[in-house]
């Protein structure tokens, strides 16, 4: 049983999706293609051997889906800019009908009382730049932050919020260490320089923001609690490293201006003398009172870590295990709204109570296909409310948190496991791309104009 819970005036109720993810067409109108169109295109690599040629065509139906958002009465929309639409080459040339597509997006969400939230990277970098390095090049993150000015030159005056890079860690990891995602590098010795690419890419790109912006800017990092699957010391000592390698990595930096020491360790040679001066930029970037800094964090949660020692895992000696009995998403991720109340209070105490939206949270299910207009998905019901009291209960103990995004409005794209993963709170015909609102839609509806979730409502988790 669950009480009702209000949340503070002025909390912000979005729902959030990514370029590549639901845009298709992503060579049209002189687009440079990314990582990811070259990804997709290479077999083997995507369940299905699906692409994003199509996703939702949001490209071409983007006011059907803005009428759906007004509809569920969202205040905010998290989208991103797909980087090769705007610069085809990734620097240099502008393509202005790619950014017009942002320009007429970013309009009709305003008209409609939406407020965009815009993600500058979610993972598309353009394949022109791939070639010249990438995330490797350690001239990238001046590349970025040429692309952001691009960006905050033309929507600044109507975007009010603004995330530098979609999980840095995703970037890095599954990206370059493990090769389950776009370039699908698997190289010890990569995957720290790319890290410390992109922590440098947000810092120039903040510093630039902070020269010309008028509103707000952060980074967007996926978190989970770790947690030891046994009493045992070295079952500790692993969640303790997984700790460090996916919630710290990034964010130490960031508001500590150094990294965890277990990195170095795990890494050993591969691991680079990382410059003083470097990580003093990087730090600046967040630390309050240097003029430089971000101004909120957003949290990309979706489950903990249940973690087991495991010599054979490289570098991390850890793995992630499933709990025996626990209720799993299609993803296979256990739904643990507990751990969302837990890593906002731990941000609340290792970094000095930082603004924070969850901007993405949510879960992949198989929902049966709609009939007679409707998509019965409890299991996606129960999740959001389950985690929305846990975000709650972060609030009353005093987390400055200012608005939560559900992961995501539509069905889409999702990665290495192409279609077969559904998170939308609406769901998409592939036949014909007849959107259908879910239960949870109606649920959110229900959670926005109440700015509240009601006893009756309350979770089954
Ligand atoms: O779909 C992804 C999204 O692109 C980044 N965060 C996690 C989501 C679910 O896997």
């Amino acid at each position: 049983m669950t009480s009702e819970v209000s949340f503070p005036n002025g909390f912000l109720w979005g729902a959030a999706t990514s370029a590549y993810q639901i845009e298709g067409q992503p060579l049209a109108d002189g687009a440079g293609p990314s990582i990811w169109h070259r990804f997709t295109h290479n077999p083997g690599q995507v369940a299905n051997g699906e692409t994003g040629d199509l996703a939702c065509d949001h490209y071409r139906r983007s006011e059907e889906d803005i009428a759906l958002m007004a509809d569920l009465g969202l205040g905010a929309y998290r989208f991103s800019i797909a980087w090769g639409r705007v610069l085809p080459e990734g620097r240099g040339r502008v393509n202005a009908k790619g950014l017009d597509f942002y320009r007429r997006l970013v309009d009709a969400l305003l008209e409609r009382g939406i407020q965009p939230m815009v993600t500058l990277y979610h993972w598309d970098l353009p394949a022109a730049l791939h070639d010249r390095g990438g995330w490797l090049n350690p001239d990238s993150p001046a590349w970025f932050a040429d692309y952001a000015q691009v960006l905050f030159r033309a929507l600044d005056d109507r975007v009010s919020r603004w995330v530098t890079l979609n999980e840095p860690w995703v970037v890095t990891v599954p990206g370059y260490l493990e090769g389950a995602l776009a370039p699908g590098h698997r190289d010890l010795f990569e995957a720290p320089r790319v890290a410390h690419h992109l922590l440098l890419a947000h810092a120039e790109a903040v510093g630039v923001y902070r020269s010309m912006g008028r509103h707000q800017i952060g980074l967007a990092v996926n978190l989970e609690p770790q947690h030891s699957a046994s009493p045992s010391p070295e079952d500790q000592a692993a969640a303790q490293r997984r700790d460090a390698f996916i919630n710290r990595w990034f964010l130490d930096p960031l508001f500590l201006g150094t990294y965890p020491t277990e990195l170095a360790s795990l890494f050993g040679l591969a691991w680079p003398d990382f410059a003083d001066s470097d990580l003093a930029r990087i730090r600046a970037a967040m630390a309050h009172g240097t003029g430089a800094r971000s101004d909120f964090i957003g949290v990309n949660y979706y489950s903990r870590g249940l973690v087991r020692a495991n010599p054979n895992s490289v570098p991390l000696g850890a793995e992630r295990v499933s709990p025996a009995d626990a209720l799993c998403t299609t993803m296979g991720w256990e739904v643990y709204p507990r751990g969302l109340t837990e890593i906002l209070l731990w941000l609340r105490d290792r970094y000095s109570n930082p603004p924070l939206y969850i901007t993405e949270n949510g879960a992949a299910f198989n929902d049966p296909p709609a009939m007679d207009g409707m998509v019965p998905d409890p299991d996606r019901v129960n999740y959001l409310r389950s985690h929305l009291h846990a975000a709650h209960e972060a609030l009353k103990q005093g987390v400055d948190l200012r608005g939560y995004f559900v992961w995501s409005l539509l069905d889409n794209f999702e990665w290495a496991h192409g279609y077969s993963q559904r998170f939308g709170l609406i769901q998409i015909d592939p036949l014909n791309q007849t959107r259908t609102l879910k239960a949870s839609a109606h649920a959110y509806r229900e959670i926005i104009r109440g700015n509240r979730i009601h006893s009756s409502e309350g979770s089954t988790i």
